[in-house]
């Protein structure tokens, strides 16, 4: 299912005036305060976020799961949808692919499926946290840091094919995260854990193309709950330096320990170089994937005041990617993507408006209040229609939430692809 552009701009011209109205009053009250208003336009149009393979359906926690209508049940709906959220958004001009649950059968049709709707292929994920059909070996107790050689080459190997795929397809980085640790005290020893880790690491490594890059992602708890072998970013940090200058540091919202300053760790990674890939989700307790921004807005304002300082301030540091990594127990898996995109942009946008030569004064005059105020001034902006502009200028809807609606996405699918269509890996 493809949406028609003509039924786009169909459904902007409903709200084009009211647009105009909200976008002339904001750009001439930015344009006072001396904001470039077109320059933040632009850097909206180009931020791009890759939509993983898995998010497309009905997630689920671990005590069951809600089906939803209409889910894509094959990697070509996949892509399909990721066409379908990226007409309405313009944001979302990548797929994330999960292996062993998307491998692509006929690769040259993959391939033109996603060209055709604008879509690149993003970093691969390979998976170790779960058995495939009939092993030879079981990743029970760890997969790159099992005690055992056997186990190992079969994680490697895994991940040497997940390489390989993506290769296929135009990928130029691969995600490891380990769901390895132990849980209970005394189960593993702490040393060995990490040493074999590396060493697996290193193994990946030495398989990886000149132009690709290995994304190394932490988490401190879950699913194991006494200790997990990449618990935060020192120790992937740690690791990425140990394999060389092509493995960076993944930072995911979603794993840190409760009010965990992220924005702090992001600085320190960019100054580092070593910021490599970004997961955007929300949560309020735990790694709880719930929609961006839907919790702490504020929290992720502050993160991309990080993230734009470091991308216009650290040239060491390679322009991340990112990825939204979230799950949708009860919403319409697409609707909780537009809105995360959107939550996203927002961020971004606010976060381009902060007067970071006044900040860094008052800094320097120790101005606590005016810091405070130079950050608040940003945050309270409402950018919604900065958003809307750059969406229209890629021929995108003004609302992409209302489009998705009126224009009655979900209720096609569900035609096309029945009610009880489940979402491959779930
Ligand atoms: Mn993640």
């Amino acid at each position: 299912m493809k949406i028609d552009r003509q039924k786009i701009e169909e459904a902007n011209k409903r709200s084009l005036d009211s647009h105009i109205n909200s976008y002339n009053y904001l750009a001439d009250y930015l344009t006072k305060k001396d904001i470039e208003v077109d320059k933040v336009i632009t850097k909206l149009a180009e931020f791009q976020v890759a939509i993983p393979s898995w998010a497309l359906g009905a997630g689920g926690t671990r005590f069951g799961r809600f089906g939803f209508q209409g889910e894509p049940a094959t990697l070509e709906q996949k892509i399909d949808d990721v066409g379908a959220i990226h007409a309405l958004t313009q944001t979302a001009g990548a797929i994330s692919l999960h292996i062993p649950w998307d491998v692509p059968t006929d690769y040259t049709a993959i391939i033109e499926r996603a060209q055709s709707q604008d879509i690149l292929f993003d970093a691969v994920n390979s998976n170790t946290f779960q058995d495939q059909k009939d092993p030879a070996e079981s990743y029970r107790f760890g997969s790159l840091s099992h005690i055992d050689e056997a186990v190992r080459k079969q994680a490697v190997a895994h991940n040497t094919e997940v390489i390989e795929i993506g290769n296929r397809l135009g990928s130029k980085s691969l995600t490891v995260w380990l769901a390895d640790g132990a849980s209970f005290p005394g189960q593993t020893n702490f040393q060995t854990a990490l040493e074999q880790t590396q060493k697996s690491l290193g193994e990946i490594y030495a398989s990886l193309p000149d132009d690709w890059k290995l994304f190394i992602e932490y988490k401190p708890y879950e699913p194991n709950f006494y200790s997990t072998v990449i618990q935060d970013w020192g120790t992937s940090f740690m690791l990425a330096n140990e394999c060389g200058e092509k493995a960076y540091t993944l930072v995911d919202l979603g794993h840190h320990l409760p009010n965990t300053n992220i924005e702090q760790i992001v600085s320190t990674l960019m100054l580092k170089g070593k910021l490599g890939g970004f997961h955007f989700n929300d949560s309020k307790y735990g790694d709880d994937d719930l929609t961006v921004g839907s919790v702490k807005p504020y929290a992720l304002f502050l993160i991309f005041n990080a993230l734009v300082y470091g991308m216009e301030n650290n040239p060491q540091n390679p322009y991340p990617a990112w990825m939204i990594d979230a799950s949708h127990n009860i919403k319409d898996p697409l609707e909780d993507i537009i809105q995360s995109l959107e939550a996203i942009q927002e961020a971004y946008a606010k976060a381009l408006l902060v007067d970071q030569k006044a900040l860094n004064e008052a800094q320097q005059a120790h101005d606590v209040v005016k810091c405070q105020e130079i950050l608040q001034d940003a945050y309270r902006t409402d950018v919604r229609p900065l958003l809307e502009k750059a969406r229209l200028q890629r021929g995108g809807a003004l609302h992409p939430l209302n489009t998705y609606r009126s224009l009655k996405i979900r209720e096609q699918l569900v035609s096309e692809r029945g009610a009880d269509s489940v979402a491959t890996g779930l």
